[in-house]
């Protein structure tokens, strides 16, 4: 088979109107944009020629947040006949709720029940903006809902009102008939000094206390794990596991960083190898939503080969995990790895009293077991020669 790396819509590649219309404006006291505003039907634009299945939005990127009636319908027009033009869908919608002052303690788990109830509504309107478009993911990033001294908040308050406000809005949701799956991202810091629920496995356990636990799900960003000094893979595994994995936010991150946004694979290609191929052999037909920023070099065409990069990138590890799973050598390894379970099936599977007592009575030879060396160094070096190109 000849990979062409081009992508098509059936590779589900989205981006957000915020990664490629970012200004370029980095988080340092000598911050200064280096790219020229676009508007959101520029941007959908930008993403059809590049080659993208989707584009999502916060509600503020669509429309500002001082924006009259009037100006709000005219962004919508316009960004709607960039849509069809394109033939780009909306799948995933979200809230600001990070950037204007008023979030400066947070947003739900703000100490302020006015900007709590201020969020509750911004996010209800939010939604409905989302569905205008025919969303049917809805993102919740709580990036400042956290502190930066705990003499400020109680971490029981913290969870308690994120519940609540949570609760409140799946009620939204079904009393509006929208059909959304909420989307839980994790981060452990950044902007706040720390986030609560910092990571995915932290969402997956807080999901289970929700009202309606079934429609919520998680959106996990490999930055973010990275950030944390995590397995990404391992997190989306077990978000998938749960059967959780509503969403996925792409980038790269050194570990141990400020919050990098990277191109995807730009960094880490084993970890990015490793998650594209876990995405794909397991069958996840959600969207691979592209959640990171050109670097502050480029202009607009260097915005476009960050996209296409990104996708491009994608694709090329799903050739090579293809690759992977088809190799004699090794395939033939991994068989020598996991041997079947031969004598050991009888002790397998669920508890019985008999099962139980025939494993403690049996006699291992332990040193015997623990002589077999296991061939991983080579494995992994046949992975590094795949992937290196030389295989
Ligand atoms: C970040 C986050 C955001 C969210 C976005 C959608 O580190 O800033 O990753 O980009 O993903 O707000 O919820
Ligand atoms: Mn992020
Ligand atoms: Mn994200």
């Amino acid at each position: 088979m000849s990979a062409d790396y081009q992508p098509k819509p059936e590779h589900k590649f989205t981006f957000g109107l915020w990664t490629v219309g970012s200004s370029g404006a980095d988080q340092f006291a000598t911050t200064f944009p280096v790219r020229g505003p676009k508007t959101p039907a520029e941007l959908v634009r930008l993403l059809g020629e590049v080659g993208a299945y989707g584009v999502n939005f916060h509600d503020n990127d669509l429309i500002p947040l001082d924006a009259t009636p009037a100006e709000a319908e005219q962004i919508k027009k316009d960004f709607r006949a960039a849509l069809k033009e394109t033939g780009l869908v909306v799948p995933m919608a979200t809230t600001n709720l990070f950037s204007a002052q008023i979030f400066k303690d947070g947003a739900f788990t703000s100490n302020d029940p006015k900007v709590r109830a201020y969020s509750i509504q911004k996010a209800m309107r939010g939604m409905d903006l989302g569905a205008e478009f025919g969303a049917k993911i809805y993102v919740f990033w709580g990036g400042r809902e956290g502190t930066e001294t705990d003499a400020t908040k109680n971490p029981l308050d913290g969870l308690k009102r994120f519940r609540e406000a949570l609760n409140f809005l799946c009620e939204y949701n079904n009393s509006q008939g929208y059909g959304y799956k909420f989307a839980l991202e994790a981060k452990p810091n950044e902007p706040r000094g720390d986030i609560y629920l910092p990571t995915t496995g932290s969402m997956l356990a807080f999901i289970e206390t929700l009202d309606h636990p079934e429609m919520v799900g998680v959106n996990p960003e490999f930055a973010h794990e990275h950030m944390a000094g995590l397995n990404f893979m391992h997190a989306v595994a077990q978000a998938w596991d749960a059967g959780k994995l509503f969403h996925i936010d792409l980038n790269d991150q050194n570990y141990a960083r400020f919050d990098q946004d990277w191109r995807f694979g730009q960094q880490n290609w084993k970890q990015a190898f490793f998650l594209v191929k876990f995405l794909e052999d397991v069958g996840y037909t959600g969207s691979r939503h592209f959640d990171a920023h050109a670097f502050r070099t480029e202009d607009y065409e260097g915005v476009k080969d960050f996209a296409r990069g990104c996708m491009r990138t994608y694709l090329i590890f799903k050739e090579k995990a293809r690759q992977f799973n088809e190799d004699k050598e090794i395939q033939a390894l991994l068989a020598e790895i996991t041997p079947a379970s031969g004598e050991m099936e009888k002790f397998e599977g669920k508890f019985t009293a008999e099962k139980a007592a025939a494993l403690k009575a049996f006699s291992f030879d332990r040193n015997a077991i623990a002589a077999r060396g296991l061939k991983y160094e080579k494995l992994d070096q046949l992975l590094t020669d795949l992937m290196m190109g030389i295989r």
